[in-house]
């Protein structure tokens, strides 16, 4: 990473690191804290333009490589908006296929924000080899289900200290920075059991990618999803769902014996990053509906107004629009998505009217927060047993204020207390699967045929990091037009039309930033919305004053 300060008070951070893309941050502090706060995506992202003009079966294969991250969620959205423009359903078995994928997607995607994108603002690994494993090891028996295990800390540890005495720390000495850094406060032990599940975790990372591939044919990027259904014939077998049923069983026990008891620790151990972070407007999209009726989804939409959890109304996606005044695109309208244009206009890195090459969505002119908070604190807020019991308990044990869920380490509680739910709620789904294949269902496409005349239509997924919409307008058989407004396009946009500020400007006012040489308070708060900054056109232009320089190895 590198930190360069411009002139007076600013502080510029740029490229963020530990996110997917490429983000510039820039910040005026007043008092060692935030006093105004500018989010700048510095990457343009042609796809919607790519889209012009192709057949509409080309969208799922063009929009999912916008991502390497949430991939086949982009592929899945753009099935549903052509189906709904073709008013077609998918089948069961085919919308059962899509839950696994899609599940095993957002729970793979948590994890590894968890531990290997936003652990290490909290995680300092270096500091774990100063531990005493037997200490640890009998503090994870009292934390979760699982035994007391001291030989396998002390191995992680050994190679931690091996991996130190290279020289060659990287990132693993004293967190992001050289030096003492008042700013990580776990002991010794908690840093040993929390750098043991980072390393546990990249392997259930890696397989939760083969569960993926298991029904969409390969990992990043589905092949097997297409408008209609799925066509991944060959996997409809007792053994391939037996094969993910066996990742998921150990995800689940990961996920209640790692992640769960880590986020409480985490949670005890920075009670301050539940006073920072806040943003006010959220919501959320309806997703994992049943697969018969195509009712009753297991995440239901909504939306949140003004950090109250007594404020709550439905989403009507006719409120939805997108600026461009403030972006580096022509017009200064801001128009539906089913009319939105996407033409890029640069003007320069020092800009402060246009600033960004991301567009700033809003809804009935608000800017709104999506991802798992909005989803946990909307479904709180309506009183949903399953999220109002796992989030009363998690409060209960940790000091926690339901109000505090507005808040940089709230953010992180719902995608942790979210993780639990929807994995545990996957084993019905791989249940049902399981039933099919044995009954010898293997109806998972629907045939269709696009029409001559105009038709238009909206796909809206739940994913990792909030809700995606794609909307798209078909004329002739081919695509006339095509929008993706995405979850970190809300999150991490630059001001509107109005000047108003996007919620993660909003997260970071008044963000405290004792040392501006390491601002990690700063990190954590962006961080803190996973966000995601998809590649496409790499357009960083570097200047200002270097404040400290880091060598990568
Ligand atoms: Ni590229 Fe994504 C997700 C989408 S962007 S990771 O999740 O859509 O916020
Ligand atoms: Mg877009």
């Amino acid at each position: 990473m590198s930190l360069n300060a411009s002139t007076g008070n600013n502080l510029i951070i740029d490229p963020v690191t530990r996110i997917e893309g490429h983000l510039k941050v820039e910040v005026e502090l007043e008092n060692d804290h935030v006093k105004n706060a500018w989010v700048s995506t510095q990457l343009f992202r042609g796809i919607e333009v790519i889209l012009k003009g192709r057949p509409p079966k080309d969208a799922p294969l063009f929009t999912q490589r916008a991502c390497g991250v949430c991939t086949n969620t982009h592929a899945l959205t753009s099935i549903r908006a052509v189906e709904n423009a073709l008013k077609i359903k998918a089948p069961p078995m085919a919308e059962l296929i899509r839950h696994l994928i899609l599940s095993a997607l957002i729970v793979h995607d948590h994890l590894v924000h968890f531990y290997h994108l936003h652990g290490l603002d909290w995680i300092d690994m270096a500091a774990a080899t100063k531990a005493n494993p037997a200490k640890a090891g009998k503090l994870v028996a009292q934390t979760s289900n699982r035994s007391d295990d001291p030989a396998e800390l002390y191995i992680i540890q050994k190679r931690l200290k091996d991996f130190i005495k290279t020289g060659q720390l990287g990132f693993l000495e004293n967190a992001y920075f050289l030096g003492e850094n008042k700013a990580y406060r776990f002991t010794p032990e908690e840093n040993l059991i929390l750098s043991a599940h980072y390393f546990e975790g990249l392997r259930i990372q890696l397989e939760l990618g083969r569960a993926m591939a298991l029904f969409a044919g390969k990992n990043p990027h589905a092949q097997s999803m297409v408008i209609g259904g799925v066509t991944c014939y060959d996997s409809l077998k007792p053994e391939v769902i037996d094969h993910f049923r066996h990742i998921w069983k150990k995800t689940m026990e990961f996920v209640e014996n790692a992640m769960m008891p880590d986020i409480m620790m985490m949670t005890k151990s920075y009670p301050e990053a539940l006073g920072y972070g806040k943003t006010s407007n959220f919501f959320a999209f309806s997703d994992f509906f049943n697969p018969e009726t195509g009712k009753n989804p297991y995440f239901r939409s909504g939306v949140l107004w003004g950090n109250d959890l007594d404020k709550h109304d439905n989403m009507d996606m006719e409120h939805i629009n997108e600026h461009v005044a403030r972006s580096w695109y022509e017009g200064d309208k801001a128009l539906k998505p089913y009319d939105g244009i996407t033409e890029p206009s640069y003007t320069s890195y020092e800009d402060k009217d246009k600033y960004s090459w991301s567009k700033a969505p809003r809804y009935k002119g608000a800017p709104m927060e999506t991802g798992p908070l909005a989803r946990r604190a909307i479904a709180y807020a309506r009183k949903e047993e399953e999220t109002r019991s796992m989030l009363d308990s998690f409060f209960k044990q940790s000091g926690m204020k339901p109000e505090q869920l507005f808040s940089t380490m709230g953010r992180t509680v719902c995608r942790v207390v979210e993780t639990t739910m929807l994995t545990r709620r996957m084993e019905g789904w791989i249940n049902s699967t399981a039933e099919r294949i044995k009954a010898g269902d293997d109806t998972i496409y629907q045939k269709w045929k696009m029409p001559d005349k105009a038709i238009k239509g909206v796909g809206t997924c739940c994913v990792t990091r909030g809700g995606l919409s794609h909307w798209v307008r078909i004329r002739g058989g081919k695509i006339e037009n095509f929008q993706m407004v995405v979850p970190s396009t809300w999150n991490l946009g630059p001001r509107c039309a109005e000047g108003k500020l996007s919620p993660a400007e909003q997260s970071l006012m008044g963000c405290p930033c004792p040392d501006p040489e390491r601002p990690v308070e700063i990190l954590r708060t962006i961080h803190s919305f996973d966000p995601c900054i998809a590649c496409s056109v790499h357009l960083v232009d570097n200047r200002g004053e270097t404040v400290r320089k880091f060598k990568v190895m």
